[in-house]
């Protein structure tokens, strides 16, 4: 899989180096493009943000560098165009599997007060919140999504079965996990997970499940 991203703040993505995106990216599983929109200004001092028409707080990244910076992207007609927006759709685990399946996505992030709304109507097919709250960028959510969408290529997650057993994956949240020591000052092990009994540990599992996503999350179950 193919991401490219636009933004003002490349550098912010260096996090995205460590850790699971590296080993992805070390196994050719994924590939992320950095464009920074700035060298895409036209303008003598490299400006990308003006005030709105019509008047209001803040300032808004201009069309011009956005298109020139989109267009500069080979085969990005094809591509899955997202823009970072608390206006789009919550992500959610199926959304996550569905970007998965996609070679080539490109990842527009917004800063300032966000874009010229020609922008979203002629650029972009899918907007993604991560959340309904209100960050100073698309920068933080984008790395959601390259993250949560890494962990479904093939080749990314060393274990199998490790992205299909966890919180989500059936509509439940995870059951509690332990690992040695057995015994922590004082604090023991669930005795079931000790006794190697397979059918009785599955259905602990599924028991635990249940109900921390009762207490917790009863809206997923309802769906
Ligand atoms: C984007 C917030 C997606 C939540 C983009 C400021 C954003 C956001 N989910 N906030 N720019």
């Amino acid at each position: 899989m193919t991401i490219d991203i636009l933004t003002l703040f490349p550098e912010m993505f260096e996090a995205l180096k460590t850790s699971l995106l590296g080993k992805a990216a070390e196994k050719d599983a994924l590939k992320i493009n950095l464009h920074n929109i700035r060298d895409f200004s036209e303008n003598k001092h490299k400006k990308c943000d003006d005030y709105p028409f019509g008047g209001g707080p803040g300032m808004l990244m201009m069309p011009e560098p956005i298109f020139a910076c989109m267009e500069s992207i080979e085969g990005f007609a094809k591509a899955l165009k997202i823009y970072m927006s608390p206006k789009g759709k919550t992500l959610n685990m199926d959304m996550v599997q569905d970007l998965a399946k996609h070679d080539h996505i490109i990842i527009l992030c917004g800063h300032y007060e966000g874009v010229d709304e020609r922008v979203i109507e002629n650029l972009i097919d899918l907007e993604i919140s991560i959340g309904d709250y209100v960050l100073t960028g698309g920068e933080i959510p984008a790395m959601v999504v390259v993250d949560s969408v890494a962990r479904f290529l093939p080749n990314v997650l060393h274990c199998d079965g490790s992205a299909l057993d966890e919180s989500f994956m059936d509509g439940t949240l995870e059951y509690p996990q332990y690992t040695r020591p057995s015994e922590f000052r004082g604090m023991k092990v669930p005795e079931v997970l000790l006794s190697g009994n397979h059918a009785e540990i599955a259905k602990w599992r599924k028991e635990q499940s249940l109900e921390i996503t009762k207490k917790r999350r009863p809206d997923l179950l309802k769906k």
